[in-house]
């Protein structure tokens, strides 16, 4: 059997996105940095979805971003933030130097997603919440005879929320085509281990009985994510990708690290190493 190798654009395609997503973990390591506060370690096991669904497959205008016909992305695990905003400012939605004023005071780019930020879809960090708003969105789609999508990202740790789980029904009972929600597979969460704080085990069977057509993925290669995005718009009903992922995903004293969730690189000379690691390694 022949292998399907792909064309010559699709291959520089996909170098090119995976320079954006070099991009986002550099800025998220700055960011993070420079405020001396914030969430690298979920930004950056999030990267290359955030960078695909923005470049790649998400109908979005930065200059018009409330724009009412646009695909919707709600960040569920908003304290990910650093991740969204280094892409929304990538993608043109305001100047990258204001990625700078992350956490400062007066500054819209707070730790956690808000509204206030051009291209930001829901106000979140209360973990639990998106997936029910996404929902809500996905809903008014339909209501309103729109043809957007909503993309959604939840994390495992917030999964422990029985909110999560009722929207899980939920979504099943309306049919939500229009809904397509990554889960940040990175098995850490604020402080320890997801399967020794509350073990959620096999996640894809899970929502696959809640009635979700599901997948999962490798959450770091842009080929993967490329192909389960083909394949999400031949499926009913909602969809549900398990994106197996690395917490802190590319620097190598965060990678696996708990301690990195919501921990900056701690002086100049791990700063250096974030940024040459990154540089290097992808
Ligand atoms: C309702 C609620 N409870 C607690 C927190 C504090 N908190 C912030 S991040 C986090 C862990 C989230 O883990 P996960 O969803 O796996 O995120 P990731 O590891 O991908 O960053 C917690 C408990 C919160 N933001 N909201």
């Amino acid at each position: 059997m022949k292998q399907y190798i792909g064309t010559v654009q699709e291959a520089l395609d996909i170098v090119h996105i995976k320079e954006k997503a070099k991009e986002v973990r550099k800025l998220i390591i700055r960011m993070t940095y420079e405020a001396k506060s914030g969430h690298p370690g979920g930004s950056l096991s999030a990267a290359d979805i955030l960078t695909y669904l923005y470049f790649r497959e998400m109908n979005v205008d930065p200059r018009n971003p409330d724009w009412a016909d646009r695909d919707r992305f709600v960040l569920s695990k908003g304290h990910a933030s650093p991740g969204l905003y280094a892409v929304l400012a990538l993608k043109g939605f305001f100047p990258i130097d204001h990625l700078m004023t992350f956490r400062k005071l007066g500054s819209d780019l707070q730790g956690h997603v808000t509204r206030h930020v051009p291209g930001v879809d829901m106000t979140a960090g209360s973990l639990g919440q998106g997936l029910g708003n996404a929902i809500g969105m996905a809903l008014a789609a339909r209501l309103d005879g729109k043809s957007y999508r909503v993309f959604a990202m939840i994390g495992d740790g917030e999964s422990n929320e029985g909110s999560i789980w009722e929207a899980a029904l939920s979504a099943n009972h309306w049919k939500l085509s229009n809904l397509i929600v990554f889960l940040d597979r990175n098995m850490i969460q604020l402080d320890g281990f997801t399967e020794s704080i509350l073990a959620l085990g096999d996640l894809e069977e899970k929502f696959r009985y809640f009635g979700w057509a599901t997948r999962t993925i490798d959450g770091h290669s842009m080929e993967e994510i490329a192909e389960v995005l083909d394949w999400a718009k031949y499926q009913n009903g909602p969809k549900m990708i398990i994106a197996k992922t690395v917490k802190g995903k590319g620097v190598s004293f965060m990678e696996n690290n708990p301690d990195y969730h919501g921990k900056p690189p701690p002086d100049e000379k791990k700063f250096e190493q974030a940024l040459k690691e990154i540089e290097e390694g992808f």
